[in-house]
């Protein structure tokens, strides 16, 4: 009796193979040193159009193009052209990874690897934005996420499924929030020229089914990266030429008053935009200011790479290492969990605010999402 240990049934949950294993996602155990992050570079690019039609090139890539520095606050209206200038995207349609399986279908000579069984040289695809979503989340306390991941040919694909929170809140958005998202449009529109010497035009129309992507390849720790996100425009002036570098990320926020809201903006909103232009390479984040009449009062710029200097001051804030180190260990969970290579097996990764990683299996299900022109178009 002497001799079993008190927590031996704590410790056989944690062994038992019957016990599907789970993911601890709390900020403390991923402080520690930075991770290596391997340069991100450019693969390639594509288009989706007014249609939202895929095309392989960079035809909707905008020109950085702000208001002289000098000069009186712009006094861009973002409200400009919401009721009838404004073409909007059907958000009930769900993409999935489709556009960037394109890309990769079209481009296999590009990642083509010495192992014949894998015909991509990559662990991982799928989406930037699904990859923020991981990064944050040691420090989202409201919404959770849904992951679905396949192994097809030696490479995992993470493709997101929508919460019933998250569905929830689309059909249920109020008028106000439609308004804030078509003035973060307006507000591309106002900074970007169709061309590199070009001047915006904002008496055109806002159509978001429009976008530019660009299409990553970089390396976290043991996981090699292929991801594509959506891009707002380069700088041709840029101080750094090359692309990603050059990419220039285009947000919008309400103006701040007070030491106290910019604290709150650093800890709760800075983190999200870090995030999503640190894992593409994009160097800037200029931030257009929002008044309480919906103009825009004040440009800010910041330098992705210097965004940790600003918060580092502040004890009770997200640190960027613990982002990187937790988004690893996920990586590093799926690759253990997901072994069974079959592109129609999805195994569902969950997490709500609060708890650790968990994930059903599905097999033949509904939540497929590798389309049956992809698995053909990599099995030949
Ligand atoms: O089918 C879907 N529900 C999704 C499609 C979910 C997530 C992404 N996508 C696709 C779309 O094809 C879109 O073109 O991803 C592309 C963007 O991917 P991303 O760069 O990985 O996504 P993210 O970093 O979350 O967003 C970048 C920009 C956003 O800019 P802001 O400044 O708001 O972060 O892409 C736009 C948006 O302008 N965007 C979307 N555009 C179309 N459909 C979507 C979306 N669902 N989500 C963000
Ligand atoms: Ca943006």
């Amino acid at each position: 009796d002497r001799d079993v240990p008190k927590d031996c049934s704590a410790k056989r949950q944690r062994t038992d193979p019957k016990v599907p294993p789970t993911l601890p996602a709390g900020p403390s155990r991923y402080d520690g040193p930075f991770p290596f992050y391997r340069r991100p570079s450019e693969m390639g690019r594509f288009s989706l159009d007014g249609q939202r039609c895929y095309h392989g090139d960079a035809r909707k890539l905008r020109y950085y193009a702000p208001p002289p520095i000098e000069g009186p606050s712009p006094g861009f209206d973002l409200r400009d052209g919401y009721h009838d200038r404004y073409v909007r995207r059907d958000e009930s349609i769900r993409e999935g990874l489709e556009h960037l399986l394109r890309w990769v279908s079209q481009n296999r000579k590009l990642l083509q690897s010495e192992d014949k069984g894998r015909p991509l040289n990559a662990d991982f695809i799928t989406w930037r934005g699904h990859l923020t979503k991981v990064l944050t989340t040691p420090y989202e306390t409201q919404e959770g996420w849904l992951l679905a991941v396949s192994l097809f040919r030696g490479t995992l694909y993470i493709s997101e499924v929508e919460t019933e929170a998250a569905r929830k809140q689309r059909e249920e958005r109020s008028e106000l929030l439609k308004e804030l998202t078509y003035m973060g449009y307006k507000f591309e529109q106002y900074m970007c020229a169709d061309t590199p010497d070009g001047t915006p035009d904002p008496t055109g129309v806002v159509n978001t089914n429009e976008g530019f992507c660009t299409v990553i390849r970089t390396r976290l720790g043991t996981h090699s990266l292929l991801f594509s996100g959506e891009v707002d425009c380069t700088d041709p002036r840029s101080p750094w030429p090359d692309p990603p570098s050059c990419y220039v990320e285009l947000k919008t926020s309400k103006v701040m008053h007070s030491p106290a809201q910019r604290r709150s903006f650093y800890r709760h909103k800075m983190i999200k935009w870090w995030a999503q232009s640190f894992l593409p390479g994009v160097s800037r984040i200029v931030a257009g200011y929002r008044g309480p009449d919906g103009t825009i009062v004040g440009l800010e710029t910041f330098e992705t790479m210097k965004i940790f200097q600003l918060i580092r001051e502040d004890p009770g804030c997200w640190k960027p290492a613990v982002c990187m180190n937790f988004c690893a260990a996920f990586l590093a969970f799926v690759k253990k969990v997901v072994t069974e290579d079959n592109s129609k097996l999805v195994h569902l990764f969950a997490w709500e605010p609060g708890q650790p990683v968990s994930f059903t299996v599905h097999r033949d299900s509904s939540y497929t999402f590798l389309p049956d022109w992809y698995v053909d178009a990599l099995s030949t």
